[in-house]
């Protein structure tokens, strides 16, 4: 990293951890989907105090950083790197709730080495933020004697690397009151070889932290304000720059709402620049809010500047879930016009739907999802469990009601069901979360979505890899797509801390066997669909087609027949359509 200057060096070591699977072994791929911001974020913060030289000007500080998800962790090998540059330091990064049983376990055994941990992510945050006391885990991870950092770090690692390199380091760094500027704060970067390992090579950085929103169920809120902080055109530039210096020219932007980011349209106009002028090949994915669609420009801007896929938080259609969970600003009768808007720039819409809200039941969900499927024009629907995440306001209610939920983290991947439900048992609600992949992703209404993909000029690769992706990850690998990967590995002794390493006789050809099995559905899956895909694209009705999700509003007051649905659960306080007698009559007669 430095010249040779210097007499000595200070290795930082940097692990993003993954999580266990059901059998203890841990999610991880050859190659994943998705980069991980906290990883670039930290790295470039660690990386600014190797520059600045901040612990001296004849101490080097290296660094070395990698994604569990795509990559073996060498303990060992880790640990003799630090002991081989005389000091240094493991930074366990952005350990989520579902990755801190994995985290500790990592920390665990770098600690039994005798090397200093730093640990920081949601989990740490989220829970100081809203705990009244350090919950169980973190005060393990403290008995370990792993230091735990909350809040932001720009601005205060300097300080953590001077307290660990002076042999100072405080148990725990707390600065969740005051957040740090974004404006010219260091930017998430990360080296070419580590981006490498993301297929496609996707990089990322985050334009902008804050939501002004209050779901109930979120943790960003709480840990990150209310209150948009965002970057400048002039540091976005920077990071693009950097990156395509490397050849990487493709963006994941993590702002959990880029269109309530203050600044987005300086930011993407400097990004139609740079795509325009200096042609830059810039593509960009990003989340956005359902009211996205009433900022003027926002939606043909950020097409211009590159961006090819939005993750949109939908939610629910039912209103009544989203009043419950504080959701207000979802506006059901606008869903569609938001989606049309988005497919008219060609743009890809990826939409999160939640199960498991108070009035949720089998049938309702499976209503709904139908609904979905036939008058809202969404790609991908991507399905998740209501879920109290530690750092929500949920999860900050049951706690202290003395609620149960299940006290193992590693469930907190928004893939199980963590607490009770008033309608629905552990086993229905469970079913009810496999029956939904496999209920949205039926082979006709995957033939539909191709038919509107091509109708509306979508890419069709990056389409028929998505509902690849999306139909199969939950089903064949029992993942979420989020946390999807190309071809699994599974580490024999890489087993969950307590669980017994299996016997080479019976772990390889248990091993081989699963492997075969998911290989054989993978392919036949992908053969399908790209036969599906093959016969609608040479299709000349394609072309022209059109049905009750494509078709444009004909006036202003005409009402989606799944608003009408919800009639009687739509407050009449905000915009909302009014909803004849006589319509609610009828519906509820159906
Ligand atoms: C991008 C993103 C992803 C990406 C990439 C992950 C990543 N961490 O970059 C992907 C798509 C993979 C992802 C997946 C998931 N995610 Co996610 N994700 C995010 C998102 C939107 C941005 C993350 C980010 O870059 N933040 C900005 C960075 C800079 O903040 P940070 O991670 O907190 O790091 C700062 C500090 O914590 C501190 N710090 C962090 N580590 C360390 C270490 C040391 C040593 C020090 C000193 C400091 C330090 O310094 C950093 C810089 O200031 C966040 C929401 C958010 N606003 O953060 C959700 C979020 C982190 N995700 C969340 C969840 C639940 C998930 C999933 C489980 C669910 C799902 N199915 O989507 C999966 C899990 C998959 C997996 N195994 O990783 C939750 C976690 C809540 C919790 N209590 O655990 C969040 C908060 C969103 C939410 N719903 O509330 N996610
Ligand atoms: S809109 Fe998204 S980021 Fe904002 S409060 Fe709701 S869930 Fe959180």
């Amino acid at each position: 990293m430095q010249g040779n200057s210097a007499k000595r060096a200070f290795r930082v070591v940097l692990i993003k951890p993954s999580h266990y699977d059901q059998d203890g072994y841990v999610i991880q791929w050859l190659r994943t989907t998705i980069p991980s911001n906290s990883l670039a974020s930290v790295y470039g913060l660690i990386e600014e105090c190797a520059r600045a030289r901040v612990l001296g000007p004849d101490v080097d500080i290296e660094v070395e950083a990698c994604d569990e998800c795509n990559t073996i962790v060498d303990v060992a090998g880790a640990a003799e790197r630090i002991r081989a540059a005389g000091a240094g330091m493991v930074g366990l990064i952005g350990v989520q709730s579902n990755q801190f049983p994995r985290a500790l376990d990592l920390g665990r055994q770098f600690r039994a080495r005798g090397l200093t941990v730093v640990m920081g992510g949601f989990h740490i945050s989220g829970c100081i933020a809203m705990l009244p006391t350090l919950p169980a885990d973190l005060q393990e991870a403290l008995d370990l004697g792993i230091h735990l950092f909350a809040g932001e770090a720009e601005g205060r690692m300097v300080q953590v690397v001077r307290d660990v390199a002076a042999g100072k380091a405080k148990p725990v760094y707390n600065y969740l009151n005051a957040m740090p500027e974004m404006a010219a704060a260091v930017y998430p970067i990360l080296p070419h070889a580590v981006v490498a390992r993301v297929a496609g090579h996707y990089s990322s950085f985050d334009a902008g932290r804050g939501c002004p929103f209050q779901c109930s169920f979120c943790t960003i809120i709480n840990v990150q304000g209310r209150k948009s902080r965002y970057r400048t055109p002039d540091d976005v530039e920077a990071i693009v720059r950097a990156n395509a210096a490397q050849g990487i020219t493709r963006f994941f932007i993590t702002d959990d709402n880029f269109a309530r980011n203050r600044n987005w349209e300086p930011i993407l106009d400097r990004l139609i620049e740079l795509r325009e002028r200096e042609l830059f090949n810039i593509r960009l994915l990003i989340q956005v809010d359902t009211l996205c669609h009433r900022i003027p420009s926002f939606i043909e801007k950020c097409a211009r500047a590159g961006c090819t896929a939005i993750f949109l938080g939908l939610e629910n259609i039912n209103p009544e879930s989203l009043m419950g969970a504080k959701k207000r600003q979802n506006k059901i009768w606008e869903y569609r016009d938001m989606l049309l808007a988005w497919r008219a720039q060609h743009v890809m819409t990826y939409a999160g739907y939640i199960l498991g809200f108070p009035t949720d039941t089998p049938e309702t969900i499976a209503r709904d999802i139908e609904i979905i499927k036939k008058e809202l024009p969404i790609d991908i629907l991507e399905f998740f469990y209501l879920t109290p995440l530690p750092g929500s306001e949920d999860h900050k209610k049951l706690y202290l009601r003395g609620t149960p939920m299940d006290p193992d983290m590693n469930k907190y991947d928004l893939e199980h069901a963590c607490t009770g439900h008033p309608l629905m048992s552990k086993e229905t609600w469970t079913s009810v979360y496999a029956d939904a992949w496999k209920r949205y992703y039926t082979d006709q209404h995957v033939e539909t979505i191709m038919r509107r993909g091509i109708a509306s000029g979508i890419n069709r690769t990056k389409l028929l890899d998505s509902l690849t992706i999306f139909s199969g990850a939950a089903r064949i690998e029992g993942v979420h797509p989020l946390q999807f990967g190309f071809f699994r590995r599974k580490l024999r002794r890489q087993r969950r801390y307590g669980m017994p390493v299996v016997n080479p006789l019976l772990f390889y050809p248990w091993r081989a066997l699963d492997f075969l099995k998911v290989a054989w559905q993978w392919l036949r899956l992908i053969w399908r669909y790209r036969r599906m895909m093959t016969r609608v694209a040479a299709d000349p009705a394609t072309r022209s087609y059109c049905d009750e999700a494509l078709r444009p509003h004909a006036h202003a007051g005409e009402m989606d027949h799944f608003v009408e649905v919800f009639a009687d659960k739509i407050p009449h306080t905000h915009g909302a359509p009014i909803v004849p007698e006589r319509v609610v009559a009828a519906v509820a007669a159906e």
